[in-house]
């Protein structure tokens, strides 16, 4: 008798925690459905010079956060709501002009975002957004859109995915490549072509495809021969570092200097 009784009760019981995990897979379920615009986008913003954007969007339940960069007014930050039911969103904030503020809805599938913006100035229009692959570097220079537009600065951040120069990662060892890093092998390879320049013609100049291989270093330091763009920058009011100017100088060191540590990788 007792044991059937007990026999009974481990039944119910199994049968409680069937019907518990049925409710708990249901719920977690319904959370997966809803829209999450998370990640990098490439934006397209019409009726303007702002050209091509880059957005960083952070989404936490209903609450939006993005990172935004675009070619011409440059970085702005944004805030905003989302109905993950609908995928109907806003964000607000700054870009280049007082504020700005966009309207937009995310598709089904999460891959694209679309709507109007408005700003001051009597400014409006529409825009449109895909998803980025993940390792996408628009400008080449080593670090993700996605951690260019990153907070950290010492990840990449706080630069423009637009901007090849402002990370000071350059070509060192053998064979020469770039570490996607700034560290002790970058300041030396400066100083091994520290006053190299560009003022009489040679194989590379200000203008050469900075991605293009240079020549190993030779003595001494300053010999035209050492002179490469990749080694060099110069000094850019609120930005890290901007195009050649022709010679590897104090200010490239300097310039270097403020990134050492900052990687990429
Ligand atoms: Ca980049
Ligand atoms: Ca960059
Ligand atoms: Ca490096």
């Amino acid at each position: 008798m007792e044991k059937a009784r007990l026999t009974a009760l481990a039944g119910r019981t199994l049968l409680g925690l069937v019907a518990a995990l049925a409710l708990v897979s249901a719920s977690v379920r319904t959370v997966d459905a809803g829209a999450d615009i998370s990640g990098a986008w490439t934006l397209t913003l019409n009726a303007t010079e702002a050209g091509d954007c880059r957005a960083l969007v952070s989404q936490a339940a209903t609450d939006l956060s993005a990172n935004i960069y675009c070619e011409v007014p440059g970085p702005g930050s944004l805030t905003g709501q989302i109905d993950p039911a609908t995928g109907a969103f806003s964000l607000f904030g700054s870009l280049g002009l007082p504020t700005i503020g966009f309207n937009g809805v995310a598709s089904g599938d999460g891959a694209t975002i679309s709507g109007t913006w408005q700003a001051s100035g009597d400014l409006s229009g529409v825009f449109s957004g895909e998803r980025q692959p993940p390792e996408t570097d628009t400008d080449q220079d080593g670090c993700t859109d996605t951690q260019e537009l990153g907070s950290f600065v010492s990840f990449g951040g706080g630069r423009s995915p637009f901007n090849f120069w402002d990370f000071y990662d350059v070509p060192t060892s053998t064979p020469l490549a770039r570490s996607r890093a700034v560290n002790a092998n970058d300041l030396a390879a400066l100083a091994a072509r520290f006053g190299s320049n560009d003022a009489t013609p040679g194989a590379f100049d200000r203008n050469s495809d900075p991605l293009s291989l240079p020549s190993a270093a030779i003595t001494p330091a300053a010999s035209r021969e050492n002179y490469h763009p990749a080694y060099d920058r110069r000094p850019v009011t609120g930005k890290r570092a901007g195009p050649p100017n022709g010679a590897v100088a104090a200010s490239d060191i300097y310039l270097a200097a403020r990134q050492f540590g900052h990687h990429c990788s």
